[in-house]
């Protein structure tokens, strides 16, 4: 069976675009068991126009289109779904993605919506399309979410998958793979994500990763990440990479194993990964470097002790400081990422975090805005407090951690978040340090 996967536009243009390895994924995932996937990367493709968006993708008579969703673009997906009806009442639309785990039933307050994957995709979505081609009834399916008789029916999760080393590498020849090497600060030339593992242990108040993978880790082997790392080196001449994994060093005999793997294959790429500073020592860092790592990115969330104990990440400032300067002793670039509007974040509190960016000094920060992503415990917080009221599916567009104020737990108004992340871009852009030529 045909579908079309589809990565909608980020309109506002924010962030950097990264290539959608979820949907290559689930791609190979498919095609390996006889169906044709296609995917459309519209943020990279930078195509913002819901019509012309609709025209593209209904343009073969593809009979499902499945959209992955991160909150912030629910309502251009909801829009998109329904100009697609428009023209074609039939098609079938599905969605997935971190927004729909968290929030499924608001994932209906659109009529367009006929269907919804909570979860890992890779199995659910291989049984819809089966089911389909076969006419047999998709509403058993596990993982799937659909309405009946003006109910929404959410059906129990499956078991995750056990073997992270059974799935096909991704479908990359289904990317647009030249549009992936405009990166200002880091990368010199085409890159490609990967998945090195699917979960973290860790429940950290603003994170939602638990909602799709439910705290659970599971890792891929380092000898089948270096393969596929092999792969893309020498049939897809890419030699930079990114990791999307939420910590990349949590287990350490694996970390180390691939360090000594890349080396031992000979291969010469540059990478970056993420990791909590807790999960990272001399020995880690000098191998990674050794490997090519070209940038570790931390999460230090906030300057203050106390709004840092309440993100329940379970790390001390000094903890971050003594991570951040091992780093920088053994050379190796760090990247540093701040959350302001916690709750309880109080104009003192803020001006405490811009400091301890200052203090850090990593080569580049973020300053993200808090955000209560569905199913996490920043969004029960926000229903606790009455803040998100019925249905807000349309406001989930300014669910993003730049140039909004979705839902202020913090002590201080919006306004004055606004222009504290400003103030802190501003100050910090002077310090920042481009990786581009290293
Ligand atoms: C890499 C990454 C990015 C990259 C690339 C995103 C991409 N295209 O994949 C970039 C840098 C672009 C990015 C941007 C943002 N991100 Co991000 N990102 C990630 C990260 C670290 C890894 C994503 C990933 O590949 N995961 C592994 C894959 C296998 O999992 P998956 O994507 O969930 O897909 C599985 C299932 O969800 C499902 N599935 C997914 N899509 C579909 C579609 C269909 C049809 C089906 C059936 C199933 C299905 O099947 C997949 C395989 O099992 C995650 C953290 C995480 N742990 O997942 C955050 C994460 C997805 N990001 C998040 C956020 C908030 C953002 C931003 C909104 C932040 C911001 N800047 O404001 C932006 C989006 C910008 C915007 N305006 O919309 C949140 C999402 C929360 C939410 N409810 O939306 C996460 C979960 C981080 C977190 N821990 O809270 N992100
Ligand atoms: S912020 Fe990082 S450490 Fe905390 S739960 Fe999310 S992925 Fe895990």
């Amino acid at each position: 069976m045909r579908i079309s996967l589809v990565n909608p536009p980020n309109i506002e243009h924010t962030g950097t675009f990264r290539p959608p390895i979820n949907l290559a994924g689930l791609a190979a995932y498919v095609r390996e068991r006889g169906h044709e996937p296609k995917i459309y990367d519209l943020e990279a493709e930078r195509i913002d126009d819901v019509k012309q968006i609709a025209e593209l993708l209904m343009k073969d008579n593809t009979p499902v289109i499945g959209f992955t969703c991160l909150t912030p673009r629910y309502p251009v997906i909801a829009n998109i779904a329904a100009a697609c009806k428009n023209i074609d009442s039939k098609v079938i639309i599905l969605l997935g993605g971190p927004h729909v785990s968290g929030a499924v039933e608001s994932v209906f307050d659109d009529s367009s919506i006929d269907y919804a994957v909570v979860g890992e995709g890779e199995e659910p979505l291989e049984d819809f399309l089966d089911y389909l081609e076969e006419g047999r009834d998709v509403t058993a399916i596990p993982n799937l979410a659909y309405r009946l008789n003006g109910r929404i029916v959410v059906n129990p999760r499956r078991p995750f998958i056990k073997d992270l080393d059974s799935l096909p590498f991704p479908a990359w020849d289904l990317l647009p793979l030249s549009l992936y090497d405009n990166d200002e600060v880091m990368f010199n030339s085409h890159y490609m994500g990967i998945n090195s593992a699917r979960g973290c242990a860790w429940d950290c108040n603003f994170c939602a990763s638990r909602v799709i993978w439910n705290g659970k880790v599971r890792f891929r082997s380092a000898e089948n990440l270096v393969k596929e790392i092999k792969t893309l080196v020498e049939d897809y001449n890419i030699s930079e990479f990114m990791f999307y994994d939420d910590t990349f060093t949590v287990n350490r005999k694996r970390a180390l194993k691939v360090c000594e793997l890349i080396k031992k294959e000979g291969l010469k790429i540059r990478f970056y990964v993420s990791l909590r500073a807790d999960t990272i020592d001399r020995e880690i860092a000098a191998a990674l470097k050794e490997a090519g790592c070209l940038v570790v990115y931390i999460g230090v969330e906030s300057g203050n002790e106390d709004i840092l104990r309440s993100t329940g990440k379970g790390i001390k400032k000094e903890q971050l400081r003594s991570t951040v300067s091992m780093l920088k002793d053994i050379g190796m670039p760090v990247y540093t990422s701040f959350i302001i509007g916690h709750p309880g974040d109080t104009h003192e509190t803020i001006r405490e975090t811009i400091e301890f960016a200052k203090e850090l000094d990593s080569e580049q920060a973020k300053f993200l805005i808090a955000v209560p992503y569905p199913g996490t415990h920043l969004y029960d917080l926000a229903l606790k407090k009455g803040f998100l009221g019925g249905s807000h599916a349309s406001e989930f567009f300014y669910y993003s951690c730049y140039q909004h104020v979705a839902v202020n737990l913090s002590a201080v108004s919006d306004e004055d978040l606004m222009a504290y992340q400003k103030k802190a871009y501003e100050e910090y852009d002077l310090r920042k340090r481009s990786l581009k030529k290293k």
